[in-house]
């Protein structure tokens, strides 16, 4: 351990992040301050003994070392955290948890992946190939598991694989990542990066501090952007097309092509041979609430794809299948839909929910696309989906990819695809009763 031994540190936000980090860095005899906004959190001191809950008012900033910031707290858009103003007086160095873990770490492999869609599958795909091939591998990162609840282990034949999002990396100083992707960029976020060239500019900082003999990969889709070009001769660029695997692998369940090169390029890059990392392909199983396959009802198959927060993702999942029934809506990205305009022909019928229903509504109205039906509920969707699929003389895909935050109905997307597979059990066992 190097820089940051018996540090003042002041952590805000007491979510998966900030919890994790003040144990973790408190357990390493820093001096740990505590806060969250929400009320609720006031007495959460007696459970993380030796860190003190204080209000940012009340804190001596002249003697604190660093501000450690939750990603979900706001550093400018829509309106800075007003904790940050005395950092910035005071001259505290604000960080994320990520920047603190990974000082610890120096020896350590460090993988990191970014993009606005098939991060998690990217990370997770990486991961499973990664250990396939006997490797000591982590993950981590805004997949949901943060940094602080991986184990400490500062030695070469440990490897992080790290899912970083524009809020985790947009607070990156020093971190260098040994391995670093950038899988592909749409319009997501701006309510925080203000336009999508700080949205990008944030992204960029997964390659900031690489040397020499890193790997630095872009999707080649990307190589006209003009920030990127200023990278050209630092970074590699691939192909979604250029794919070459057996063809018994089923690809559905990697999200996406780019999903499945990338992680090829970093197993290749860190000397796994095209035998494990094949074996690693057929055995992969997708993550829960991405394109998650729940099972058959009567006509129809279904699909549980909440983690689809943005259109990007949900025009992802509409050319991989026919006949889809699409449950759509919840609150809107401020792009709406408009990238789903020419994907909807292999959608047979759309039920539209959440906060979003009447702009998509006319959204749909615009693209001269018919068949949709507003439902007041998940449930009521699902319910008129499976009628659909009914009266269908084909097989039918019921498809969850909402295109939209959940905010409006569910605490997360998390919450919104386990409802959903709990309505899926409902009428399975009501079908089978
Ligand atoms: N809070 C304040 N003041 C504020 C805002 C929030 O005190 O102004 C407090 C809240 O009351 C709450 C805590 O901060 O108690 C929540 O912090 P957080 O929003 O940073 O959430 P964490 O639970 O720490 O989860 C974070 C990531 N959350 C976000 O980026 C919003 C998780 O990504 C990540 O998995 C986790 O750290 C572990 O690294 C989630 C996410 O939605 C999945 N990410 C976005 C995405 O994928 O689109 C970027």
């Amino acid at each position: 351990m190097t820089a940051i031994k018996y540090k003042n540190i002041y952590i805000i936000g007491m979510g998966v992040s900030g919890i994790s980090a003040a144990k973790a860095l408190s357990e390493l005899g820093h001096n740990i301050y505590i806060y969250d906004d929400n009320k609720k959190f006031s007495d959460i001191s007696e459970n993380l003994s030796n860190c003190e809950f204080i209000h940012y008012d009340n804190i001596k900033w002249d003697a604190l070392d660093y501000l450690v910031l939750s990603p979900g707290i706001p550093t400018k858009l829509p309106k800075a955290h007003p904790a940050i103003k005395y950092a910035v007086k005071h001259k505290v160095k604000i960080t994320i948890d990520i920047e603190l873990f990974l000082n610890l770490v120096p020896k350590a492999n460090i993988i990191a992946i970014t993009g606005t869609n098939g991060k998690s599958t990217t990370t997770a795909l990486i991961n499973h190939i990664f250990k396939h091939n006997g490797y000591d591998a982590f993950m981590g990162g805004n997949i949901g598991e943060a940094v602080f609840k991986l184990p400490i282990k500062n030695n070469k034949k440990t490897y992080y694989i790290l899912e970083l999002s524009s809020f985790q990396l947009e607070l990156i100083d020093k971190a260098r990542f040994n391995a670093a992707i950038l899988l592909n960029l749409s319009e997501d976020h701006l309510d925080r990066h203000g336009n999508m060239s700080n949205y990008l500019e944030a992204k960029l900082k997964i390659f900031a501090n690489q040397k020499e003999n890193d790997l630095s990969l872009i999707n080649k889709d990307l190589s006209d952007n003009k920030l990127i070009k200023s990278l050209a001769n630092q970074i590699s660029f691939f192909s979604a097309n250029n794919l070459d695997i057996p063809s018994d692998i089923n690809i559905a369940k990697f999200g996406s092509n780019e999903n499945l090169i990338s992680a090829i390029e970093v197993a290749k890059f860190y000397n796994i041979t095209h035998l494990i990392i094949n074996e690693a392909l057929k055995t992969y199983k997708s993550l829960p609430h991405r394109l998650e396959y729940l099972g058959e009802i009567n006509n129809a198959v279904i699909y549980n794809d909440s983690k689809a927060t943005n259109a990007e993702s949900t025009k992802n999942a509409l050319v991989k299948f026919s006949n889809i029934c699409l449950i759509l809506g919840g609150v809107a990205k401020s792009s709406g839909i408009k990238s789903l305009k020419n994907h909807l022909k292999n959608v047979s019928s759309i039920f539209l929910i959440g906060e979003a229903k009447n702009e998509f509504a006319k959204e749909l109205d615009q693209f001269n696309y018919q068949n949709y039906h507003k439902a007041s509920s998940l449930d009521e969707a699902f319910k008129k989906a499976l009628n659909f699929a009914k009266n269908s003389s084909e097989k039918v895909t019921i498809l969850l990819s909402p295109a939209c935050a959940s905010f409006d109905m569910w605490q997360n997307f998390v919450e919104r695809g386990n409802n959903f597979k709990k309505l899926f059990k409902e009428h399975k066992d009501g079908e089978t009763l």
